[in-house]
């Protein structure tokens, strides 16, 4: 069920996206552009903004801007993050990644232009939302993805490689590394439906534990998945001396660690009732998913 949900909603935000590039003047970067962001990857972010634009009623036509842009971003990250420089991966969604396909400094430039792209995608003055709206959504996007969010994550990331770090310096760089996309996921949606200050601050603070579960999984992933439903290369933490929760405690604890915490999510998106159904199975689905 959720797989079918995500299969739609990759459909939706492509085409989004697509059109958006088609748009615009070409370039020689739209190519590997279209290659990191379109066809490939679960819009995993863009199913949870969609789910947690059902607690509010919001038209999802609203929200199709902060998917695309969310996706641009992450993709853009993947991107980097499979640079030599950074974790030197060569397949990424079951192809070869961006810099082995076109290059590393096109990879590098389409990357970047996908940062870009995602401020164009939510300024666009077609985007029929109040100004201030948009600028709380920028103000957002921009400080979960730089040096107080996922780069400043990654930089972590690399730093704590065979390091001893303890659970919540790893905690900590996890949820910044991958959680704060999710925060701003939330909160986007929060700002959307015009929420007071302190429900903005609590959905950002649930999309962060929903990051961290996320990543949790992942992890899980690295360790017990397969390369062939996964589209990437397995085993890479231990190799490379990542600093994971599994490394820190075991795998065992580290399920019960993830466990605990989706329980938690789920308890806080209770008071939504059925509106939060959605939610609750792409949760249940983070946890379980094998790709
Ligand atoms: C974004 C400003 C900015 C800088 C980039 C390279 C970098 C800094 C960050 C990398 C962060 C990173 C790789 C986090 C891991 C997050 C994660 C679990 C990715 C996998 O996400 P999925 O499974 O991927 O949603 P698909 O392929 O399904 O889209």
């Amino acid at each position: 069920m959720v797989k079918r949900k995500l299969i739609l909603n990759a459909k939706k935000i492509d085409k989004f996206i697509n059109n958006f590039l088609n748009n615009q003047k070409r370039s020689l970067l739209v190519q590997p552009m279209k290659y990191g962001v379109i066809s490939g990857g679960k819009k995993i972010r863009s199913t949870i903004i969609l789910d947690v634009g059902k607690f509010f009623k919001i038209n999802e036509k609203k929200l199709l801007n902060i998917c695309a842009a969310v996706e641009c971003i992450h993709s853009y990250s993947l991107i980097h993050d499979d640079l030599p420089c950074m974790d030197n991966d060569s397949l990424r969604r079951g192809k070869p990644s961006t810099h082995k396909k076109f290059g590393e400094a096109s990879a590098v430039l389409a990357g970047s232009s996908l940062l870009t792209l995602a401020f164009e995608i939510i300024s666009d003055k077609k985007y029929s939302i109040h100004s201030k709206m948009k600028n709380e959504i920028i103000k957002s996007l921009a400080s979960c993805s730089g040096h107080t969010g996922i780069a400043g994550g990654q930089d972590l990331d690399l730093k704590f490689e065979n390091k001893k770090k303890n659970f919540s310096q790893i905690i900590n760089m996890q949820k910044k590394k991958t959680g704060k996309l999710f925060n701003f996921c939330l909160f986007a949606v929060g700002v959307i439906a015009n929420k007071s200050q302190k429900e903005k601050f609590f959905l950002g603070s649930l999309g962060e534990d929903i990051g961290l579960l996320f990543q949790l999984a992942d992890d899980f992933l690295d360790k017990k998945g397969s390369k062939k439903l996964l589209g990437k290369a397995v085993k890479k933490d231990s190799k490379k001396g990542k600093s994971t929760i599994i490394n820190l405690i075991g795998y065992e604890k580290a399920y019960l660690y993830a466990q605990n915490l989706k329980k938690k999510i789920l308890r806080k998106i209770k008071k939504h009732g059925k509106k939060a159904n959605d939610l609750a199975n792409t949760i249940d689905f983070i946890l379980e998913r094998k790709f």
